[in-house]
């Protein structure tokens, strides 16, 4: 499948301005235009899209309806009929098998824990496998923490937490060594030199990569890790509740067996969770890049258990996700093609934004052109987007650049018969990242006493906006902080108190309280697209 021919005459008035606008830089937005398109074209910004929340510490906030539907849920256990004997007992418990989980495990058994890692899907099915475009790391003779720190307080509204965002932008260079030291592929120039790239948002080119597939080739690396270092792991076993204890200490957790359908409990003196996002729950109906598993289900029993959640009023829609062939809508096509040189083009062959805005003000460009202006492109089935000018990268870099840039992209779209270095990509927002979570400190513990977080399940380091590349960083900073953190709070804690579900039994009542009558269940564990024509 090529492109069909309702759709050749757009792609022709593409190419009939490539030329002149190679040389055309399209003026980036002044701060009060930014705000107006946000509060006209911002899906966060819909208030038809929100409603209060009932019970739980975030309690008269409000919250997209899929986020509250799936925090004021009932747990899958009842906890007057369940055993709270332990199964297992392990000094650190790491629930999630992505960039997060892996790096947490490792750091932790290098301090010496007994480790027990469990995932939901295979060790790696995780965003992080996922990513494309690649980790910011501040390392060039221009740049320096400081100035990455500004980016990421710029790009998140300034409401970032500060503390985090320190963690983040000084643990990046030695983070980029350990990856290094591990095995990682990163692109050099025939110097040996770090290449790196602009993204949105950022004032240095800051973004390392391991060509289009920067976040498998994490994964690669830490997977193997952790197989190579013996750590216990299991697979298709994801949480299903936390455990505290009587003084309301995170003490485990409860794990579902998703083969045999049993119930294990495990006992820990310290817990980190690394679930991961809720792109899966595809909030204002946005398709997703998002694996399978992204429902939040970290976020889900944080809550019940009493956590607070940050900016979770803030989601991040990605501005280029696939609208054509079907096939494939709202996979990612990553911020790299832009930081290329692409530009984006609406149906009369013009650009409309410049291209590395935030992603924030990006995607609400991107609305406004085919939902506001009406200037998109429609697809034989009924989808509008603009066009992502890709061919636009070989004519300023080279020929052959594309395909070695980003071997991956191209190989996708190849497969149905589009050649992306002669045609432009059709894109349109999608879904790709939680902007707010669970409440942590530099060290990634939560308000609940020995439960640490790491990555996307965690809120207030990106404040309203991730920045690109600074989700990869994220999990390796905050996972191997989490890691480090946990294991010597474990040396401190003692298999004293009883284990407790008094948490669920009090959430069941507030919902009863506040009339929330629901047959929903969470976590949700795997979204259900039975009656759904997103994906
Ligand atoms: O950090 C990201 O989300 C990222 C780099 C995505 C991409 O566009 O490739």
């Amino acid at each position: 499948m090529s492109y069909p021919k309702e759709m050749q005459a757009a792609i022709k008035k593409v190419a009939a301005t490539r030329k002149s606008r190679m040389n055309e830089t399209y003026p980036m937005l002044s701060p009060e235009e930014k705000q107006e398109l946000l509060n006209n074209y911002h899906p966060d910004y819909r208030d038809d899209a929100f409603r209060q929340v009932q019970v739980g510490a975030n309690k008269g906030e409000s919250l997209p309806h899929e986020v509250v539907d799936i925090i004021e849920a009932r747990s899958r256990i009842e906890p007057a009929d369940f055993s709270l004997t332990a199964d297992k007992e392990v000094d650190v418990l790491v629930i999630g098998g992505g960039g997060g989980g892996c790096s947490a495990a490792l750091v932790a058994a290098e301090k010496g824990a007994e480790v027990l890692q469990v995932t939901k899907l295979r060790l790696g099915d995780a965003n992080t496998m996922m990513a494309q475009g690649g980790i910011q790391i501040a390392d060039k003779e221009n740049d320096s923490p400081a100035i990455h720190y500004l980016d990421v307080m710029g790009g998140g509204g300034f409401v970032n937490k500060p503390e985090l965002v320190k963690a983040l932008v000084m643990d990046a260079p030695k983070v980029g060594k350990w990856l290094e030291d591990l095995g990682y592929m990163f692109d050099k120039d025939e110097e040996g030199r770090m290449v790196t790239r602009h993204g949105g948002g950022t004032s240095r080119k800051r973004m390392h990569s391991a060509r289009d597939y920067s976040g498998a080739e994490i994964m690669r690396t830490l997977r193997d890790e952790v197989q190579n270092r013996g750590i216990e792991y299991i697979e298709f076993l994801p949480a299903v509740e936390l455990l505290l204890d009587e003084q309301e200490r995170c003490q485990g957790a409860i794990l579902y067996d998703l083969e045999t359908e049993e119930y294990m409990v495990v006992r820990a003196r310290t817990v980190i969770l690394a679930t991961g996002g809720f792109g899966r729950i595809h909030v204002s109906g946005f398709p997703t890049t998002n694996h399978y598993g992204a429902t939040a289900d970290g976020l889900v029993m944080a809550y019940r258990a009493g956590a607070n959640l940050l900016f979770m009023d803030s989601t991040q829609f990605h501005p280029t996700g696939a609208a054509f062939p079907e096939q494939i809508v709202g996979l990612l096509i990553t911020e790299k093609v832009r930081g290329l040189g692409a530009q984006l083009v609406n149906n009369k062959g013009e650009q409309f934004v410049y291209p590395l805005e935030t992603r924030d003000a990006e995607a609400s460009a991107i609305i406004r052109e085919c939902e506001g202006r009406n200037l998109g492109i429609t697809t034989p089935t009924g989808m509008t987007g603009v066009w992502l000018d890709s061919p636009m990268i070989d004519e300023i870099h080279g020929p052959g650049t594309l395909q070695k840039e980003l071997p991956a992209m191209y190989r996708q779209f190849d497969r149905f018969d589009i050649d992306i270095t002669k045609d432009p990509m059709l894109i349109f927002p999608t879904l790709h990242y939680q902007n707010g979570g669970v409440e942590i400190d530099q060290r990634g513990e939560t308000a609940i006493e020995n439960l640490f977080i790491a990555g996307e399940t965690s809120g207030g380091l990106h404040g309203k906006n991730r920045l690109m590349g600074n989700s990869l960083l994220d999990v390796l900073v905050f996972g191997r902080r989490a890691g480090k953190a946990a294991t010597e709070r474990a040396r401190e804690v003692s298999f004293g108190d009883s284990l407790s579900l008094k948490h669920v039994e009090s959430f069941h009542q507030q919902l009863a309280a506040k009339g929330v009558e629901t047959e929903r269940v969470s976590p949700m564990l795997l979204p259900d697209y039975s009656n759904s024509n997103i994906s």
